[in-house]
């Protein structure tokens, strides 16, 4: 069974592509620039090739062009000339800055199934902002979108997949551009047993190369066991660990903590964690970071402490 199209309200279109909802409705009754469909109760409901077309108005309107003939054009293209005109310039869609245009435009671009328009958003983003900013401002804000628009069933799964590999592999090269020469297994970054996210470690392990700091990154669904045997036998001094899924209520990473006799700094992030956090062992010291910049700052404060 193939999935309904998403179709969007005239605010949302307006968001996303900074038009009042006024010109929208406009362009509608005037030049037949708008949706396809309306809902039962009479609401304009815009599908993706809807949203093509006004983006095409806009961009004709915005050189100088009159609306009428800008309509005629617009109205005169079929689906694949939408496309081919609006692929390269939906993601330059918002003005430097604009972070909530950027955002949609992720949305957009994931929504589209895009990934070259997703590379060129990112990479953008994270030439204008430090990285902190890129992730807190556009990044984050843009998953958790796409997460609640994956939830209420406004977007599918293959695009949740397709915003977040390509941010994977974005990340990936600012991690290649800022690895340190000298990576060993004192810093360790993993996401709990079982938990499937793991873009914030990459966040992570990013903005710490930028600050000299090499990690080990182990990715996704780390086993509780695998995690106690490294600890075990590498001693590492500082380890981080993600959920954004709740974890159980008999979490064994207590008890693997519990039997820790050097000192570590554990700091957890994400959702999934408890907020109160059981006491581990005397030479353990377990943190709950809210966000990237104060995870960083917890492992990288921990390095001029123990020098
Ligand atoms: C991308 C994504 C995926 C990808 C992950 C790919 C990858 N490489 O990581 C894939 C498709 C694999 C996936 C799978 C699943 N997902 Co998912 N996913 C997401 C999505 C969109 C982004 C995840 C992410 O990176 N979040 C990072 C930030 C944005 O998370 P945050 O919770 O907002 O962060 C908060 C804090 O932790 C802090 N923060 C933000 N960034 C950082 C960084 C650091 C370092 C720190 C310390 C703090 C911090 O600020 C935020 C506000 O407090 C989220 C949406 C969301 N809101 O997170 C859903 C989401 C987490 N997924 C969800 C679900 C349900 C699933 C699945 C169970 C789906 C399924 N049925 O299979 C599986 C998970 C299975 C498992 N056991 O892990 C739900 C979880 C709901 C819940 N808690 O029960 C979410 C919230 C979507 C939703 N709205 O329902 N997912």
């Amino acid at each position: 069974m193939s999935t309904p199209p998403v179709e969007w309200a005239v605010g949302s279109v307006s968001e996303r592509l900074g038009i009042a909802p006024a010109t929208l409705r406009t362009w509608d009754r005037r030049y037949g620039i708008g949706p396809s469909q309306r809902t039962e109760g009479g609401h304009r409901r815009y599908s993706e090739e809807d949203i093509r077309r006004v983006r095409v108005m806009s961009r004709f309107t915005a050189r100088g062009v009159p609306a009428q003939s800008a309509a005629r054009v617009a109205l005169s293209m079929d689906s694949e000339r939408l496309m081919i005109e609006t692929g390269a310039e939906a993601d330059m869609a918002a003005p430097v800055g604009d972070t909530s245009g950027t955002v949609a435009a992720v949305c957009s671009a994931a929504l589209s199934l895009d990934p070259g328009a997703l590379s060129r958003i990112y990479q953008r983003t994270l030439r204008e902002r430090d990285l902190v900013s890129a992730w807190n401002d556009v990044f984050a804000p843009a998953l958790r979108t796409i997460g609640e628009q994956w939830g209420k069933g406004a977007l599918g799964v293959e695009s949740e997949h397709l915003a977040s590999e390509v941010l994977v592999t974005e990340l990936r090269a600012v991690i290649r551009g800022n690895r340190p020469r000298a990576v060993d297994v004192d810093v360790i970054l993993a996401s709990a047993d079982e938990e499937q996210h793991y873009l914030p470690l990459l966040a992570l392990e990013a903005e710490l190369a930028r600050h000299g700091l090499g990690a080990i990154c182990l990715g996704a669904r780390v086993p509780t066991s695998a995690l106690s045997d490294l600890l075990m036998s590498r001693h590492p001094s500082r380890l981080f660990l993600w959920a954004s899924m709740d974890r159980p209520a008999d979490e064994a990473l207590w008890s693997v903590l519990s039997a820790v006799h050097w000192p570590l700094n554990v700091v957890l992030g994400g959702p999934g964690w408890p907020a109160d956090l059981p006491s581990a062992g005397r030479s353990v010291t377990v943190s709950l970071a809210h966000d990237l910049g104060s995870a960083a700052h917890a492992l990288l404060a921990s390095v001029s402490e123990t020098g």
